[in-house]
């Protein structure tokens, strides 16, 4: 069959990677259909990335905030245009259905507009000097060329996350992609250039971590590192960066916990965590995958909820009647298949699903049962470690305190949620659980732009994006004018 072949940009131009090599980017659905040819780059391309983010950064810090702003706002119309068609092209990469990759679409709009406003504030600090006749202030500079490093999952909305802040902040960018889903950033890409961002702001290097990731992170003009993705390969992003004292900020795992307490709204919970666990098929970073029930209510929300978890529809996302749609690749299948055998070889019970289905529809895609597990204990691997797929375990407790214990168990510490009515207990568990988000009466999975994205422990190293991605693309000048036209030396001239 025939498709595209697309090239990096750098400096404005489209040009091919400098080994020549691509890489396929494929349907999950559907193996027979490649979506493109994309750039298998290397630390040659990188370099020339980073050189041409370099020279763009020169002009585009002076460009008054406000003016770079009226880009977002520009984008994030054309955005609202071509929303369906970029859905769809998501869709066709990842796999997630179509409803989700048009909210994919809809959070980098949502950010396109938040940011803008960040264009008429970026807010620094005024304050009193202790000296007379002398004025204090701080003001947020741009960091210089950012990489960025961005996975499937959210193929639009994430790399949104980082490049808007950083654009409006006056920063410059080289964003490696994900490999499997690098036509999502295309397009961002192109909205943005079709706004009227100048040649050189932003340069995509497409390719493999190892290839093209790597040398991001260790190339000197890069000044700082956005990465989200798993705890593993950001712990490597992470160590690297820390070689040349370049700040990164982690966004990476999650091992996210539904507490349902015995006076819940058992169908509001069955739906959330229904809504949590198999929505994106599992593959947030967000996505419930413990589901802690007390015991009052653990019989009767297990049945209901492997009875629901059966009727969904799994199938090619683009089917508007779909509910899950496939993993991303054959190493997601993989990697759940495994967590199914460790899980049974613990002591789990298989509920329902447990296998990657293969025949009929199913034949050319990667699609794997939506996977229930019952009778797991908070040691268990399964209960512990983050798998990514369509996977969740159940776990019941007697005290709320336990189920708090239960949820802070782990080394994660991104989303949770507590369904209740006890007002008491909600705000008791909103202070005591340790993850960046906690939920009430809905489910892990749905943050929204404008609010701080990050979590504790190993889903981070203390950055948010959302409210908080400008404090790591800027970095503060301190400013002092004195115009008492003598020397006054602080410390000593105003000390009695
Ligand atoms: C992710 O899975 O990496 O809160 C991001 C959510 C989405 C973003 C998820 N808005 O579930």
């Amino acid at each position: 069959m025939t498709y595209p072949t697309y090239h990096n940009l750098i400096g404005g131009e489209w040009v091919p990677a400098a080994s020549g090599k691509t890489l396929l980017n494929l349907n999950p659905a559907d193996d027979a259909d490649v979506v493109g040819a994309f750039p298998s780059s290397h630390a040659e391309d990188v370099a020339n990335a980073v050189a041409a983010a370099k020279k763009a950064f020169a002009s585009w810090r002076l460009v008054p905030a406000p003016k770079r702003a009226e880009i977002l706002v520009r984008a994030g119309s054309i955005l609202q245009e071509r929303k369906e068609q970029y859905a769809r092209d998501m869709t066709r990469e990842m796999g997630k259905v179509l409803a989700e990759t048009r909210g994919d679409v809809q959070e980098a709009i949502d950010e396109a507009f938040y940011v803008a406003g960040e264009g008429r504030r970026l807010f620094g600090v005024t304050t009193p000097s202790e000296l007379q006749n002398k004025f204090a202030m701080s003001v947020r500079m741009p960091v210089g060329v950012v990489g960025m490093i961005t996975p499937w999952n959210f193929p639009m909305a994430i790399p949104s996350w980082k490049l808007f802040p950083a654009l409006v902040s006056g920063n410059t960018c080289v964003i490696k992609p994900a490999e499997d889903t690098p036509l999502s950033t295309y397009n961002l890409v192109q909205t943005l250039i079709d706004a009227g961002l100048p040649p050189g702001v932003v340069n995509i290097v497409a390719g493999l971590g190892p290839d093209a990731g790597a040398p991001l992170v260790e190339h000197p003009d890069v000044r700082a590192i956005s990465f989200t993705g798993s705890s593993e390969i950001g712990s490597l992003v992470g160590q690297r960066a820390a070689a040349s004292f370049k700040p990164v900020s982690l966004e990476m795992g999650g091992k996210n916990a539904q507490i349902v307490l015995n006076d819940a709204n058992l169908d509001l919970a069955l739906n959330g965590a229904l809504w949590g666990a198999f929505g994106t098929t599992g593959q947030r970073c967000t996505a419930t995958s413990r589901i802690l029930l007390q015991k009052g209510i653990a019989a009767e929300f297990t049945k209901e909820f492997i009875a629901r978890a059966k009727a969904l529809k799994v199938g090619n996302g683009l089917d508007e009647s779909v509910e899950v749609g496939p993993q991303v690749n054959e190493a997601q299948i993989a990697t759940s298949t495994k967590y199914v055998e460790i899980a049974v070889k613990e002591g789990a019970e298989v509920l329902t699903g447990g296998r990657a289905l293969t025949g009929g529809g199913y034949a050319n895609g990667t699609f794997f049962e939506p996977t229930v597990f019952g009778g797991v204990t908070p040691k268990m691997r399964i209960a512990r470690e983050e798998v990514f797929g369509p996977v969740v375990s159940l776990i019941e407790f007697d005290t709320f305190e336990q189920a708090i214990e239960i949820a802070n168990s782990i080394e994660y510490g991104l989303s949770t949620a507590l369904y209740t009515k006890d007002v008491n207990r909600a705000f008791t568990a909103i202070r005591d659980l340790e993850a960046g988000i906690t939920y009430i009466n809905a489910p892990t999975i749905g943050a929204e732009v404008h609010l701080p994205f990050g979590g504790v422990k190993q889903t981070g190293n203390g950055h948010r994006e959302g409210l908080g991605a400008i404090d790591f693309f800027t970095t503060w000048k301190s400013v002092y004018v004195d115009y008492s036209d003598r020397l006054q030396r602080a410390q000593i001239d105003n000390a009695e």
